[in-house]
């Protein structure tokens, strides 16, 4: 049977990221995707200046009550960028209405990136966001999310895999029953994925060459590939390391072919080497 997900995040209209990465990642799965989009931007908040940006909170609620009246189910729940903090009490009350026993809900709390909050957002985000993580199965933040959600500092290098560990270990505390963790910098010249279960306290790094620059988006590819690969019946590792492998490829092939990185990453490039990767 075809799997079905929500996806709850930002629209940016141009700047590969949120729902524009997404949609075509998990359709591309072939998951039948549905949205709530949280806010309407017209670029994402990196690297660009004068963007428009439209709050949808009085939307979220409405257009959940309607959704919840169409007796969907739905196979993950995927949330991602959010338009303020205030937002979470919303999200929240969302899975209340549309997850159901057999819901997976996978939460990117995606508000930081090296060591700071993203452009504009809320001070509050860490806090709120550790909330709405209290209620996933599985988290996917990056390093710095990792730190902010647990209250740390950020450090930029100079830790181990045994600190990596503990980390994911106090976040799968406040709920979730896998952690993964990206932009993990525990080798020189390569950035890895940290993937944490606690029902087993399972732990593996899986690592790939790290390239030099900002890559926006390339979180939001990560998870929609993880998600992907996951309901694709890969387990977990698995489903890491293919995501890993594809959002490298998809930064590799960006940076061969010279657009400007806040125009996000050639994601599309890869959808071929996903498909093959669930075949
Ligand atoms: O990829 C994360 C993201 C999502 N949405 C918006 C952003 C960012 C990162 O900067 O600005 C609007």
């Amino acid at each position: 049977m075809q799997k079905r997900a929500l996806a709850i995040h930002d629209i940016s209209c141009v700047g590969r990221c949120s729902l524009t990465v997404a949609l075509p990642i998990l359709s591309a799965a072939g998951v039948n995707t549905s949205v709530i989009p949280t806010a309407l931007l017209s670029t994402h908040t990196g690297e660009f200046t004068g963007y428009t940006h439209l709050d949808l909170s009085d939307q979220l609620l409405p257009i959940a009550k309607h959704l919840s009246t169409l007796g969907l189910h739905f196979d993950a729940f995927y949330s991602g960028y959010l338009a303020s903090a205030g937002q979470v009490n919303i999200i929240l009350e969302i899975v209340d209405m549309l997850c159901d026993d057999h819901t997976r809900i996978f939460v990117d709390p995606a508000f930081a990136d090296h060591g700071k909050l993203y452009t504009n957002m809320d001070t509050s985000m860490p806090s709120q966001m550790r909330r709405l993580c209290t209620r996933a199965h599985t988290i996917i933040p990056n390093f710095t999310e990792a730190s902010f959600l647990l209250g740390k500092p950020y450090l930029a290098g100079g830790y181990d895999d045994a600190y990596v560990q503990s980390l994911a270990a106090e976040l799968a505390l406040l709920g979730p029953q896998s952690v993964v963790i990206t932009d993990v910098r525990v080798r020189d010249g390569q950035t890895g994925v940290a993937v944490y279960q606690k029902e087993t306290r399972a732990f593996k790094l899986f690592y790939g060459q790290k390239f030099d620059g900002i890559f926006y988006g390339t979180g939001d590819a990560f998870a929609s590939f993880l998600i992907a690969c996951m309901l694709g019946g890969l387990p977990l590792e698995k489903a890491a390391r293919t995501a890993l492998d594809c959002t490298h490829e998809a930064i590799r092939l960006t940076l061969e072919g010279g657009e400007p990185l806040r125009y996000g990453v050639q994601f599309e490039r890869v959808l071929p080497q996903l498909i093959d990767a669930l075949k």
